[in-house]
């Protein structure tokens, strides 16, 4: 559950920790059966604002917005996780008890260096970095939030790919005894997204590991996710455990459920329908005026060129 970057964690705060958790979940169920539950447990299961959930946050300031941050409360509570539930609101909850620890990435493929990380190890490799960045997801809401973590590119630079890698595959971890969600198939699980390689290595492209420097919660893709700002929320693939380097391009799991809705592309795009709904406008969480979507989510002027020549209508 920590990602003190001290070295000094000790076993008893680890300990401490466990019972805490324990206590924490003992109340919630006494309150619940003595019949007073319904207020009570949000407070009891808000894993926010906890200080030894704090991070040590190295680089800050280089990635801001000049629009207003969307609050802890509301990235927390309203949230997308197909593994937990199709709900939004109630992903926070059944999120929980998902265990982030112990944890390893593996990094494969087309690399000369794969390696297995440990999510501790890796995250000490880096010094970790607040960005601010839009959000939009699919379903036209939107968010802006912090997030701290590291550049995907980094990551790569020490992995080393070869020429043989065109694209970058991602996957979520798969164990329907912890993500209830998986045991229905609404998606062929586990998640998988996948980016071109110029679009991986494009610097504003994140493997965040927190938010408003807080230890990523779990709802939000504990205990590391991937942040592409000027796409569609699903490619921002959440609980990695696999980076693989490969030839083909992935297929996806949205493009694998519904390839006319979903593309592999998913850059966000004002002037291209969803089959259902208008992608022109969307809402910021927390606010009630709807906001005008823009091209790339407003990152026309980084990402642009990496779509050059290309329509966009077909590569949707
Ligand atoms: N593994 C996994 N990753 C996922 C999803 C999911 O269902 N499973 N949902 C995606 C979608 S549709 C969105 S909008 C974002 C939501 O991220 P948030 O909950 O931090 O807002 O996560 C994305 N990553
Ligand atoms: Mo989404």
């Amino acid at each position: 559950m920590l990602i003190k970057r001290v070295p000094d964690i000790k076993s008893s705060e680890i300990t401490d920790k466990t019972l805490y958790m324990n206590r924490r979940q003992f109340i919630f169920r006494t309150a619940t059966m003595a019949g007073v539950g319904l207020a009570v447990p949000q407070l009891l299961f808000s894993t926010a604002n906890h200080p030894e959930k704090k991070l040590q946050v190295k680089v800050r300031g280089k990635y801001r917005l000049e629009e207003k941050m969307t609050s802890f409360k509301n990235a927390a509570s309203y949230n997308n996780f197909y593994e937990f539930s199709t709900g939004k609101e109630d992903i926070d909850r059944l999120s929980q008890n998902f265990r982030t620890r112990p944890w390893t990435v593996s990094v494969e493929g087309h690399v000369k260096k794969p390696k297995t990380y440990d999510i501790d190890d890796l995250i000490k490799m880096f010094p970790l970095e607040e960005r601010v960045y839009r959000f939009r997801c699919v379903e036209a809401w939107s968010m802006v939030v912090p997030w701290i973590g590291f550049p995907l590119g980094d990551l790569m630079k020490i992995v080393e790919p070869t020429s043989k890698a065109k694209y970058v595959e991602f996957t979520t971890l798969y164990d329907p005894e912890m993500m209830p969600g998986q045991r229905s198939r609404i998606l062929d699980w586990p998640y998988v997204e996948g980016l071109r390689m110029d679009e991986a290595s494009h610097p504003l492209t994140f493997m965040a590991v927190g938010m408003y420097d807080e230890v990523m919660p779990n709802q939000n893709g504990a205990p590391i996710r991937l942040v592409v700002p000027w796409k569609y929320g699903f490619k921002s693939i959440k609980s990695i455990v696999r980076i693989r380097f490969i030839e083909q391009m992935p297929t996806t799991s949205w493009v694998k459920a519904i390839p006319r809705e979903y593309g592999f592309y998913a850059n966000v795009n004002p002037k291209v329908d969803h089959p259902r709904w208008s992608q022109s406008r969307e809402r910021r969480l927390g606010e009630f005026r709807k906001k005008k979507t823009k091209i790339f989510n407003g990152y026309a002027e980084q990402v642009a060129y990496l779509y050059a020549g290309m329509d966009l209508r077909k590569f949707y």
